[in-house]
């Protein structure tokens, strides 16, 4: 699927996402002044003179003479208060009964974050984000999650037939990925994890690409350098370093605040909640603000590490972790497509302006087993499953749509998907193996003495079959 490239028109509020006039670059809807406090520079240069107070939102002008970023109004909390959610006796987590007991209630139901999509399908306004997306591009996110949905069971499908060794499932989290990918720029850089399917498949990537490396025929997946998105990594948090590496040669490269929208680039990195508590994510945390590198860093918070809950290792939102760092920090209904694409919008604008680096938390929900290897029957209450059902991403959309849109309008999108689907299994089956001894290959510049030995010794072992 190609990726909508458009100008944002605000959408209208009235409960249909309907087309106006008004087009919104950034995102500003200010009920209170910004705030001056210098942020990041660009490039690498001196540190702010006066550092931002806690709890304060870094905003405003980059430098003196550097172009405005993006920017939030001050004032209004970039995170929710924690509710105090009665505490379990019982430990969910599957890492022993001898740690204290966490929230029972998952307050992330309370505490959603930046909405502009409600699970009703009514809009609902925010003091801070407006809707960027007309109502082409919401059928777009529609047909884009459906697809997304589509292709990741029939994935799962094929690994239960034994055509994959494991596949990854994205169930629950298409807002996110769908919503945040559309907002990345033609000349933007995207580092993700091991689950973001429907990102690649949004930004172009083929549908049978991303399964290569999960056929086990490849040891990476699609063109790095024709999506510019790098391939997945299964080490959590290291792509965040990889991402801030990236982001500081941009900066040197001085494609950040020139204010030629040509030229300015930002990094979009996605780690997940569990992989927030690695050393790496908090090491690029550290470069990133210390270099003001125009990196985001969008926090997929499933709720779960494994069987591992997400309140086990943040009892506060994952967003608020940026305050200690000295970056705003954003949390965002994640299963709200319009939200996720506004909030990434701006967080973007934000980076390439030269404002620094950003963390978004976008809150939702893995609706599936963290992978085909996982069985999540046996830690995920089926209240919580219950309860985040009520909220799914692609439901709500389509209830969004249903006032403007003909019901044979989402049976054709079904079609679509189905049909993508049948081509994505067809694909997969003719992925076949490579020459074995291809493993070799590339493993240095020049192939050394070893490994040329290694080559001879393993051809004479697998002709010894034929
Ligand atoms: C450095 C490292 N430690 C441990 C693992 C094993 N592991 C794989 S996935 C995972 C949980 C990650 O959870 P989260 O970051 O929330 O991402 P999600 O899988 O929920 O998308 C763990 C511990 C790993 N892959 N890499
Ligand atoms: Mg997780």
């Amino acid at each position: 699927m190609n990726v909508v490239q458009r100008p944002g028109l605000i959408a209208g509020r009235s409960g249909r996402c309907s087309e106006t006039t008004a087009v919104a670059t950034t995102v500003t809807p200010a009920t209170a002044p910004t705030q001056t406090v210098p942020v990041g520079p660009a490039p690498i240069g001196p540190v702010p003179a006066e550092p931002a107070r806690v709890g304060q939102i870094p905003t405003g002008p980059a430098q003196a003479g550097a172009p405005p970023a993006a920017s939030v109004p001050a004032g209004a909390p970039l995170v929710s208060p924690v509710s105090a959610g009665p505490v379990s006796s019982v430990d969910r987590g599957s890492t022993g009964s001898s740690l204290p007991s966490v929230p029972a209630e998952p307050s992330e139901l309370a505490d959603a974050g930046i909405r502009l999509l409600a699970p009703d399908g009514t809009l609902v306004p925010d003091p801070r984000f407006e809707v960027l997306a007309d109502h082409d591009l919401c059928r777009e996110f529609y047909r884009s999650m459906v697809l997304a949905r589509r292709l990741d069971a029939e994935a799962t499908a094929l690994q239960r037939q034994g055509e994959l060794v494991l596949w990854i499932p994205l169930r629950g989290q298409e807002a996110a990925q769908v919503g945040s990918a559309q907002a990345v720029g033609p000349r933007d850089f995207i580092f993700p994890s091991y689950r973001e399917h429907a990102v690649a498949w949004h930004r172009g990537v083929p549908a049978a690409e991303v399964l290569r490396l999960l056929r086990g025929v490849s040891h990476d997946g699609w063109d790095v350098a024709a999506h510019n998105m790098a391939n997945y990594t299964i080490v959590l948090a290291s792509q965040t370093l990889h991402a801030v590496g990236y982001g500081m040669g941009v900066l040197l490269d001085g494609d950040v605040g020139t204010g030629d929208a040509e030229r300015d680039t930002a990094v979009l990195v996605y780690l997940g909640d569990g992989a927030m508590s690695q050393g790496d994510a908090n090491e690029a945390f550290v470069w990133a603000a210390s270099f003001g590198a125009p990196v985001v860093f969008l926090c997929q918070n499933n709720q779960w590490a494994i069987s591992t809950p997400s309140r086990r290792q943040s009892p506060v939102p994952l967003a608020r972790r940026a305050d200690g760092f000295g970056f705003p920090g954003l949390r965002v209904d994640g299963n709200d497509v319009l939200a996720m694409h506004a909030a990434t919008s701006w967080a973007l604008a934000h980076a390439r302006g030269g404002g620094g680096p950003v963390l978004i938390e976008a809150n939702t929900y893995r609706m599936a087993p963290h992978t085909t290897s996982d069985d999540a029957t046996r830690y995920q209450p089926a209240a919580e499953v219950a309860a985040w059902s009520a909220r799914d991403p692609i439901e709500r959309l389509r209830r969004l749509l249903a006032a403007d849109v003909d019901t044979t309008w989402f049976d054709e999108i079904d079609d679509q998907a189905a049909a993508a689907a049948a081509q994505l299994r067809r694909d997969c089956l003719a992925l076949d193996p490579p020459e074995p001894t291809t493993m070799l290959d590339h493993v240095y510049a020049e192939e050394t003495a070893d490994e040329r030995d290694q080559r001879t010794w393993f051809t004479a072992y697998r002709d010894s079959f034929l």
